[in-house]
This record gives C-alpha cells, sequence and structure tokens, in this order.
C-alpha cells in the first residue's frame, strides 16, 4: 500500500492548502448519497456511474481567504468559472501526472458538478480528515475554518485512508453563520436549500464589472459575487489561528 502522507506532503507542495484520501465505499454510503434524491435541489436527477476502477478519492482543498475575494468570483464566458476553481484544477492535473509517474497510479480528476459525474465534496472533505460539516452546512477545518474550497480526484488504487477528526467547533457557538443569512436560510436551526438557493439566483442576476480586466463579454469582465454570509460568520480560524481539534 502506498503511504497517504506521501501523496498528501506531494500535492500540498503543489498548491494545496490541505489534501486527505478517503475510500470510495465510503463515501458511496455517506449522508449526502443517502439523501440526495429526497432533496428538492436534485428532483429528477438519478446520479451517474463512477468509474469502476475507482478505489479511493483525494481531496484538494484551498484556502479562500476573505482578504482575496477575487478567488470566487464567478464568470459564466471563462472556462473554470473561479479563479480559485482554475487554481485548483491546475493542481489537480499536476497531482494526477506526478502520482501516474511516482506511482502508476491512474487519478482521474472529478468535474465539479455533480450532475456530470463530480462527487459530492464536503463528504468526501470530511471522510478524508479535512474536517468536519459544521451548522452553517459547511465543511469547517481547524486552519482555514470554512473559508475553503475544493476539488476531487479518483485513484485508481487503495491507500491508506487519512484519520477523520473527531471535532465539534459548534459546540456552545452562538451560531452568527444563522444569524448572518439574508434569506434566513436557518430559521428552523436547519439549512434549507431552496431559501439560500433563491439569493444565489438573486446573485446572479446582480453582476458586477471587473475594471481592468479584457476578458468576457464585449471585453467586459462581468462577474458573479455570489454570497459567502455563513461562511464568512464563521469564528474558526477566522483570525488566522489554528484550531486543535479534539482528536
Ligand atoms: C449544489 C451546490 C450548491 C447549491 C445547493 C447546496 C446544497 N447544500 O444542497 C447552492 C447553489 C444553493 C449552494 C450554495 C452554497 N455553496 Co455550494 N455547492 C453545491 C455543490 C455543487 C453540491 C452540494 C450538494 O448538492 N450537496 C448535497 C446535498 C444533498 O446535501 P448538503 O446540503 O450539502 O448537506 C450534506 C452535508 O452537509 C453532509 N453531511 C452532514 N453531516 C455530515 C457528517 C459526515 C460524517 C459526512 C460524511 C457528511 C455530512 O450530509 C448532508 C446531507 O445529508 C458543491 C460542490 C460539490 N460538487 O460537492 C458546492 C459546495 C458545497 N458549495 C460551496 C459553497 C462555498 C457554497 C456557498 C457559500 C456559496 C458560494 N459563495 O460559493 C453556499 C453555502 C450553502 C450552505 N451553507 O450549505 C462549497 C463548500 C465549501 C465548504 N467549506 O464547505 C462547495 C464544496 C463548492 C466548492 N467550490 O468548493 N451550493
Amino acid at each position: 500500500m502506498i503511504e497517504t502522507t506521501d501523496i498528501i506532503t506531494q500535492v500540498l507542495s503543489l498548491g494545496a492548502s490541505l489534501a486527505g484520501i478517503a475510500p470510495v465505499d465510503d463515501l458511496r454510503q455517506s449522508p449526502s448519497y443517502e439523501i440526495y434524491d429526497r432533496s428538492p435541489y436534485y428532483e429528477g436527477y438519478h446520479g451517474v456511474a463512477w468509474p469502476k476502477g475507482a478505489q479511493s478519492v483525494l481531496v484538494i482543498a484551498l484556502a479562500h481567504d476573505p482578504s482575496e475575494p477575487q478567488l470566487d468570483w464567478w464568470s459564466d464566458v471563462i472556462p473554470g468559472r473561479t479563479p480559485g476553481n482554475r487554481m485548483l484544477m491546475s493542481i489537480s492535473r499536476k497531482s494526477a501526472s506526478w502520482l501516474q509517474k511516482a506511482h502508476g497510479i491512474i487519478a482521474r480528476p472529478l468535474p465539479y458538478p455533480v450532475e456530470k459525474g463530480g462527487i459530492f465534496l464536503k463528504d468526501a472533505a470530511v471522510l478524508a480528515g479535512l474536517g468536519v460539516i459544521g451548522r452553517n452546512n459547511l465543511l469547517v477545518t481547524p486552519r482555514f475554518g470554512t473559508r475553503v474550497r475544493l476539488r476531487a480526484l479518483f485513484l485508481d488504487r487503495e491507500t491508506g485512508p487519512s484519520a477523520q477528526l473527531a471535532w465539534n467547533p459548534c459546540a456552545g457557538c452562538a451560531a452568527p453563520c444563522h444569524a448572518a443569512c439574508p434569506e434566513k436560510a436557518f430559521r428552523g436551526g436547519f439549512y434549507d436549500v431552496m431559501a439560500c438557493h433563491r439569493e444565489m439566483e438573486r446573485n446572479r442576476h446582480r453582476l458586477s464589472e471587473i475594471p481592468g480586466e479584457s476578458v468576457g463579454v464585449d471585453n467586459r469582465c462581468m462577474v458573479t459575487k455570489f454570497c459567502r454570509a455563513c461562511e464568512l460568520a464563521c469564528p474558526v480560524a477566522a483570525d488566522g489561528s489554528e484550531r486543535v481539534p479534539d482528536l
């Protein structure tokens, strides 16, 4: 079996902020796969078959600090959609090429949308030991809090999985993430996807022009700045200091 720590060290050196590995069999049974077909967001969607050889999933996170909001600016015309996502795609490609050369592992970088064969990335990240799901329904990591973006690759090999965290960073927290939501998507104490989706649709129709950029329609760079209220309100590691999980 290949050492997971070797792979993680290499992926971090290629620019990832965090990385971890989980078995595909665990992912298949994770909470999002149990319930997605009952979510109104996935009405009519029946899943995409995963490649037979997929044994493990390598999850990569890139920190999205609030001081770099442009990492998240979404363009409908630029491939890769956001600068942060393009960075993650590049790290994924470089990781795949290193895995093939150094270990003969076939790594398949996955698309982002679940509808196109992507996976539920937060579930994969929890199983890969990157963090836990917080009361804002987001992945919370000890080092960057919720302020990370994710991508993943399937590996055709079993590797030792990364250890999952036993940690509850939301215990005793007053949940400023709930209060911050402009759509009150946490009004019932849980995450209401359709309320959140309404805010995202509103954002989509409020395009911002980025001066000085010459990409996009008519040489104007128009982007969407999607809401990050519940993410940015999370106090975990917000002052830059890493939290120490219980395990
Ligand atoms: C579709 C989608 C949306 C939709 C619907 C979201 C939804 N939750 O259903 C909309 C457009 C509304 C949306 C909104 C946002 N999104 Co979004 N979204 C996605 C996408 C593509 C799929 C998510 C999904 O459908 N999940 C499945 C549904 C059924 O479940 P769920 O609500 O996520 O809840 C599950 C988990 O919490 C999990 N879970 C709970 N507890 C536990 C415990 C364990 C042990 C495990 C394993 C799992 C687990 O089980 C729940 C289901 O039972 C992912 C990327 C991807 N490919 O995964 C990004 C993603 C989840 N989004 C992300 C972000 C940042 C956002 C926003 C902040 C907007 C923004 N500025 O980008 C908001 C925040 C919403 C929120 N608080 O959850 C990030 C999250 C990063 C992080 N730190 O967690 C992701 C990973 C994309 C990325 N670029 O990295 N999103």
